[in-house]
């Protein structure tokens, strides 16, 4: 079961539970009128670009869209939303000194789509050398969630499994949940879209979180233009990448005080 709580639920609360279950829902944390402005300003890249990303890993009768900072001003509320960002520190900051975005994506799963194969997002890193966390993941519900239309499916609990290359069928339950709600789940923690079964789409925008010192999945230094980084907020800034790890990584020495771009 996936552990689930309401919006005023304690970060701790929160984090503890996603490091023992490997996987949280919170509920009902984003307002209805941002994620509304939010899809309004992505859907028409979903219709014009979305299937450029149409593969058997992320689906065929799905639309993808990476970068999304420059899509939409009202992304950086959701990038930085203060419970993620508590709950991501307190799994990944004992392991560095500043956590950063590993990738951002809005999926919109169409009616007809298959089941996605379960995976653990940090299989791009070396896992098997490093013996902790290494990034988390935020998935917001921009629609309802539910069971018919693609919930992401999460393999949760105390004793679960996090090898997928055994083949088995492991139990997963499904993240249903209501518009504006978000499931976490830790990057060793296997999940997959649902299928699609209903008539509507499902859309959704993943963020990951990962270690400072960690290459970003997503190179957010050729993705965004510096005028998007530009219009950020420093701290959505420094959490996009635009800054060093700790005195010694990522130095630019342009800037020896580290602001990297002034708005
Ligand atoms: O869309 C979803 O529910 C999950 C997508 C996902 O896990 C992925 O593409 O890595």
């Amino acid at each position: 079961m996936i552990p689930r709580f309401q919006a005023d639920a304690g970060d701790q609360q929160c984090a503890d539970a996603l490091a023992t279950m490997g996987a949280v829902i919170v509920e009902s944390v984003l307002d209805e009128a941002l994620i509304d402005a939010f899809t309004a300003d992505i859907q028409p890249t979903f219709d014009e670009q979305g299937y450029l990303f149409k593969n058997e890993f992320n689906g065929y009768q799905t639309h993808r869209i990476g970068g999304v900072a420059n899509h939409s001003q009202y992304f950086a509320e959701i990038l930085a939303n203060a419970k993620v960002l508590a709950v991501a520190e307190a799994i990944l900051r004992p392991h560095c000194e500043c956590i950063q975005v590993g990738s951002t994506t809005a999926i919109e799963i169409l009616p007809g789509e298959k089941a996605q194969v379960l995976h653990r997002d940090d299989s791009i890193y070396p896992i098997d050398l490093l013996p902790f966390e290494l990034q988390v993941s935020a998935l917001w519900a921009l629609d309802d969630f539910t069971e018919e239309n693609g919930a992401t499916r999460v393999v949760a609990g105390t004793d679960r499994v996090t090898d997928a290359t055994t083949g088995e069928a492991w139990h997963t339950d499904s993240a249903i949940m209501p518009k504006g709600s978000l499931v976490m789940y830790l990057g060793s923690t296997l999940h997959g879209g649902g299928a699609n079964h209903s008539s509507q789409h499902r859309r959704a925008v993943v963020n990951t979180y990962c270690l400072g010192w960690l290459r970003q999945e997503e190179n957010q230094y050729l993705t965004l233009p510096q005028a998007v980084v530009g219009q950020q907020s420093e701290a959505v800034r420094r959490l996009l990448g635009f800054q060093s790890h700790g005195t010694g990584l990522g130095l630019w020495p342009q800037d020896p005080d580290d602001l990297w771009f002034d708005s």
